[in-house]
C-alpha cells in the first residue's frame, strides 16, 4: 500500500533526498513506488497509452512530442511484429542540461518503473537504457536498482505475478553528442557508426534491428508511474498551462543559485530565474538566455514573463528544448559565448553531411577571429548566409540547424556587438602598414 495520504505536487523529485543514496525497493514502495505498475498491469496496454494522451504528457528531451501519440504509433495486435523495443535516451550531452542525471542518481527505481510501464504499453519485452558515458554515479545507481528489481520480480519473467515479461539492459554511450539523436542512438546500440538515419521510417515502425521501437527521454519516463497511479486529471492539474505535469527546469550562468527545480509546467522565466536561481550576481544585468540547452534561440529580458512551456516559448521565437536555461549577462562577451557553443557543435558533428562537417568549423573560425579583433567586415554577411546554408532542410539531421539557432538569434538580438567587433577588426586592419 502507498504511504501517501494525498498525491504529491512534485512527483518526480519527491523521493530524492539531497546527499543521501537513493531509496532501495522497500523504501521506494513504502513511498508509493510500484503502485503505477500494479495499476497498469490491470489495464489493457492501449488504455495505458490512452492515459498518457489524456494526461497531456509531452516528451521532455527537447522536441516535446506527445508521448501517448508516440506509443500509439507502434503497431499492436496479432499482425504486429512480435519483437519490439523501448529505449530510454539518457545520453544527456546538451550543454547546460543535467536534469536526467539528477533523476537517475536520485531515484533510479522511479525511472525503471516508468520504462517497464512503457514496455507494457507498447508490447516490448526488452528495454535499453542508453546512458551518457560520463554518468558513472547514475550507472552505479541504475545497476544496483536493476539487480534488486530482478531479485524481487519487478523485472524479468511474470512481473508481479502477471504474464508480462520485461528485461532491462544498461548500455553506456560511445560518448558523442550525436549518439543522443534517436536514430544515431539506435545505430550506436546496433554496434554501427553513430550517424542519424533518414526519417521516415520513424523508429515507432522500424527502429532497433528494424523492429518497432520507442525512444523516450528519462524525465518523460519518470512521469509515467505517477500518471497511472494518480490519474490524468491530477497530472493536468499540476500544470499552469495546457501541457500536463511538472517540469525539471534549470538555470546556469552567473546566477546567485544556479541549479535545477521541479516546478509546475508553465512557470514563468522570471520566477525560475529570480525566485529559484536568486537572480544574477551583484552588479550584473540580464541580456538574454537560451531557454533549453545550446541548440535553442536566444530570448531577452522582454521575455521574462513568458511561461516556460512548449507553445509559449515557440510563440516568443525560440524552443523550450530541455527547459534548462543558459543565461547571458551584460559583462559576458556574447561573441565569445556563441563561439564557445559553435566550437562544441563543430567538434560534435558526426561528419556525415558536408554543410555540417565543413560549415560548423568555418563558423567557429569566423567567430573566433571576430572575438580576437581580427575579423573582416564581410564576416557578418557570411555568418548570416551560414545560418541559412546550415539551417532546416539543408542537412540530414537537426544538428547543424540546432547549432544555427543561438547564432542567428544572437545576430538579431545583439547585432550591435557583432557590428562593433567587425568595425574594430576593420580599424585594426586599416591601421596596418
Ligand atoms: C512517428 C511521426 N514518430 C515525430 C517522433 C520522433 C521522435 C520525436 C520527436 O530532436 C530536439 C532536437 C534537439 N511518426 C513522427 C514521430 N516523431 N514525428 O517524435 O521528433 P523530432 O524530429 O521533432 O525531434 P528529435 O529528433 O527527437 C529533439 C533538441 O531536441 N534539443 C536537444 C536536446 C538534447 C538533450 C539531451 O542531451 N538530453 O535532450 C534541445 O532543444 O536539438 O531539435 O522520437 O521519432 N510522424
Amino acid at each position: 500500500m502507498s504511504a501517501r495520504t494525498s498525491p504529491p505536487s512534485k512527483p518526480l523529485t519527491d523521493r530524492i533526498r539531497p546527499n543521501h543514496p537513493p531509496y532501495g525497493l522497500a523504501d521506494y514502495e513504502r513511498h508509493g513506488g510500484y503502485q503505477g505498475l500494479r495499476a497498469a498491469l490491470k489495464m489493457s496496454p492501449q488504455d495505458v497509452t490512452a492515459l498518457m494522451k489524456s494526461a497531456g504528457l509531452r516528451g521532455r528531451g527537447g522536441a516535446g512530442f506527445p508521448t501517448g501519440v508516440k506509443w500509439s504509433l507502434v503497431p499492436m495486435g496479432e499482425n504486429a511484429p512480435k519483437q519490439k523495443y523501448i529505449i530510454a535516451n539518457g545520453d544527456e550531452m546538451e550543454p547546460g542540461t543535467f536534469k536526467d542525471r539528477l533523476l537517475l542518481e536520485g531515484d533510479p527505481l522511479q525511472f525503471i518503473e516508468g520504462i517497464t510501464i512503457g514496455g507494457y504499453a507498447i508490447g516490448a519485452s526488452i528495454g535499453y537504457v542508453f546512458l551518457r558515458a560520463e554518468y558513472v554515479e547514475a550507472a552505479r545507481a541504475l545497476r544496483k536498482a536493476i539487480q534488486e528489481c530482478y531479485a524481487r520480480n519487478r523485472l524479468g519473467r511474470n512481473i508481479l505475478g502477471s504474464d508480462f515479461h520485461f528485461d532491462l539492459y544498461l548500455h553506456t554511450s560511445a560518448g558523442r553528442y550525436i549518439c543522443g539523436e534517436e536514430t544515431a542512438l539506435i545505430n550506436s546500440l546496433e554496434g554501427k557508426r553513430a550517424i542519424p538515419r533518414a526519417k521516415p521510417p520513424f523508429p515507432a515502425t522500424s527502429g532497433l534491428f528494424g523492429k518497432p521501437t520507442v525512444v523516450n527521454n528519462i524525465e518523460t519516463l519518470c512521469n509515467v508511474p505517477h500518471i497511472v497511479h494518480y490519474g490524468a486529471e491530477w497530472f493536468r492539474g499540476l500544470s499552469k498551462g495546457k501541457d500536463g505535469g511538472t517540469k525539471i527546469y534549470g538555470a546556469s550562468g552567473k546566477l546567485r543559485r544556479p541549479g535545477a527545480w521541479e516546478l509546475p509546467m508553465g512557470t514563468t522565466v522570471r520566477e525560475i530565474l529570480e525566485d529559484h536561481a536568486g537572480g544574477l550576481r551583484a552588479g550584473l544585468k540580464l541580456r538574454g538566455f537560451l531557454p533549453g540547452g545550446a541548440s535553442t534561440d536566444f530570448l531577452t529580458a522582454e521575455h521574462l514573463d513568458v511561461p516556460m512551456d512548449f507553445d509559449s516559448i515557440a510563440k516568443a521565437g525560440s524552443r523550450m528544448g530541455t527547459g534548462m536555461m543558459i543565461v547571458l549577462d551584460d559583462q559576458t562577451d556574447v561573441i565569445g559565448m556563441v563561439r564557445n557553443l559553435e566550437r562544441f557543435f563543430a567538434r560534435e558533428s558526426c561528419g556525415w553531411c558536408t554543410p555540417c562537417r565543413d560549415g560548423l568549423p568555418w563558423v567557429e573560425k569566423i567567430l573566433a577571429s571576430l572575438e580576437a579583433g581580427q575579423g573582416r567586415p564581410e564576416d557578418l554577411t557570411i555568418l548570416r548566409q551560414m545560418t541559412r546554408l546550415l539551417g532546416p532542410g539543408r542537412t540530414f539531421c537537426a544538428h547543424a540547424p540546432g547549432a544555427m539557432e543561438p547564432l542567428q538569434s544572437a545576430l538579431g538580438h545583439f547585432r550591435l556587438d557583432f557590428e562593433r567587433a567587425a568595425a574594430r577588426s576593420a580599424a585594426v586592419a586599416g591601421g596596418r602598414p
